[in-house]
């Protein structure tokens, strides 16, 4: 085979980068080509994504790769989930997409005309205040004129594939987080939309990973100096979905933790689980790539160490970073712990007041320094991992024998080792990059390289080096 480069853009809720993966016919190579932070802003009292400046990162990234892959055969983008753009006739956004942390949603679940429990057995999809569903009928019923403005909804890969194609159309995966598909069938579920109010014209073909979402338009083509046109592949465009694709994972009681903002407790699985007891643990039956499901739970996630960092910073005079918290975490002499779930922690002002009214209210005491306030943080997200870890055993009749860790969050030592000691589990750690893996990887089967799903992750194993934790009874868990 000749080389294959392949573009992998993977945006995330603090940072984005864009990366070449240089497939040999053996493995891949990652490089990096740009790399840019994702800070929201707040427009009106209401905190959106900066679309102009996600949108001037993405030409400047393939402006850089046009410099330095120089040739590149096609481009894939995946982001986090759930949120959206609606645009109008003229394809323009009638304004910059909302954050999921935005509190616009706030109660609205009980003044909609369907309860969580059908909402459920039609998309699978747990209760999360900021999924889609909940968003779009804030966003209508704070502004009904919106019905006559807006024609097209568009997620956030969506957009950017819309922006480099001029194509409509939305990919699988990300439209499987909005709680308006059909878990069975894989389409719009257009009785839901229908009775929440929502013009059914808004809603694009469904288009899924693998297949083209289009060719990179002239315009981009000429700004950025290359001749030949590229396609624009849809991958799995929810980048959890893309990092589940690009995990190593061999056998079936495997279970994947992806570290990043958030924390994302699973298995991979072939039919969607939708019963009551799934209901009731609030489990997912996210969309996979090659028609999987991703069965995972929601869990706070690294955004909590960050929120420390930077509320710590701001308050104290002595300035931190990660490794101060992981040190100070390891020699606390007290031990506290927080459910990284409970409400408290989604947008804290403060997570060091969210953890201290925590701790207090379950009787812990009160945190008061960095190590105390980083324990409570590291016990709590571990001791999630395992409560979810039982439930999906029970759920699913499995006994889970290793769990295997990938995202950022996995440069954190001390997380996977207690992650290892509390779920007494074998951790695989590996790799860091997996949504790029997962993403890049698609990109080569729609280019014929590759065929199936086990062959994907067999080139992720020849190119990654993994890291293994085994639990360990003495130190650090508690
Ligand atoms: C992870 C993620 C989660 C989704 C959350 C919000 O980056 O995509 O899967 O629930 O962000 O979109």
């Amino acid at each position: 085979t000749k080389y294959k480069k392949c573009l992998a853009f993977d945006f995330g809720a603090s940072s984005g980068r864009l990366i070449a993966g240089v497939y040999n016919g053996e493995k891949v190579v990652l490089e990096e080509v740009y790399r840019f932070n994702n800070e929201p802003v707040t427009i009106n009292n209401h905190l959106h994504w900066n679309l102009e400046l996600l949108y001037k990162h993405i030409l400047n990234g393939l402006e850089a790769a046009s410099k330095d892959v120089a040739e590149f055969d096609s481009i894939g983008i995946d982001t986090w989930g759930v949120d959206y753009c609606l645009l109008d006739k003229e394809e323009k956004p009638v304004h910059w997409p909302f954050h999921y942390r935005d509190d616009r949603t706030e109660g609205i679940s009980s003044k909609m005309p369907i309860h969580f429990e059908e909402f459920y057995s039609k998309t699978g999809i747990q209760f999360l205040p900021f999924n889609t569903v909940y968003q779009l009928f804030a966003e209508f019923k704070n502004n009904p004129k919106l019905n006559q403005k807006a024609e097209y909804l568009l997620f956030i890969p969506d957009l950017f594939n819309h922006f480099l194609t001029g194509n409509n159309k939305t990919e699988y995966t990300i439209a499987s987080t909005s709680q308006l598909l059909n878990v069975n069938s894989k389409q719009w579920d257009f009785d839901i939309i229908e009775r929440l109010g929502f013009p059914k014209h808004l809603f694009q073909e469904i288009i899924f990973p693998g297949e083209i979402y289009g060719m990179l338009h002239e315009k981009h083509m000429r700004k950025i100096g290359i001749s030949n046109s590229v396609p624009v592949i849809s991958v799995g465009s929810h980048d959890t979905a893309s990092a589940v694709a690009g995990i190593p994972l061999e056998h079936e009681d495997s279970a994947y933790l992806i570290c990043g903002s958030w924390s994302l407790l699973g298995l991979e699985i072939q039919n969607p689980v939708v019963n009551e007891i799934s209901f009731k643990d609030s489990f997912s039956n996210e969309g996979g790539v090659f028609n999987t499901i991703r069965f995972l739970k929601n869990i706070n996630g690294m955004f909590l160490l960050q929120q420390l960092k930077k509320h710590y910073n701001e308050i104290f005079t002595r300035k931190i970073d990660f490794a101060d918290i992981i040190n100070a975490a390891k020699l606390s002499h007290k031990s506290f712990s927080i459910n990284p779930n409970h409400s408290l922690f989604l947008s804290p002002d403060n997570v060091m007041e969210a953890i201290n009214s925590y701790c207090i209210a379950t009787g812990q005491g009160k945190p008061d320094n960095l190590g105390e306030w980083a324990i409570a943080i590291y016990n709590g997200l571990t001791q999630e991992f395992e409560n979810q870890l039982l439930n999906i055993e029970s759920i699913t009749g499995k006994k889970i024998k290793q769990i295997h860790m990938v995202g950022g969050g996995i440069q954190d030592e001390l997380l996977c080792q207690m992650t290892a000691n509390v779920t007494n589990k074998k951790v695989v750690a590996g790799p860091v990059e997996s949504s790029v893996l997962g993403n890049v990887m698609i990109q080569l089967f729609a280019l014929g390289e590759v065929s199936t799903l086990s062959e994907i992750r067999q080139v992720i194993k020849r190119s990654v080096s993994l890291k293994v934790y085994e639990p360990k009874l003495e130190g650090l868990s508690l």
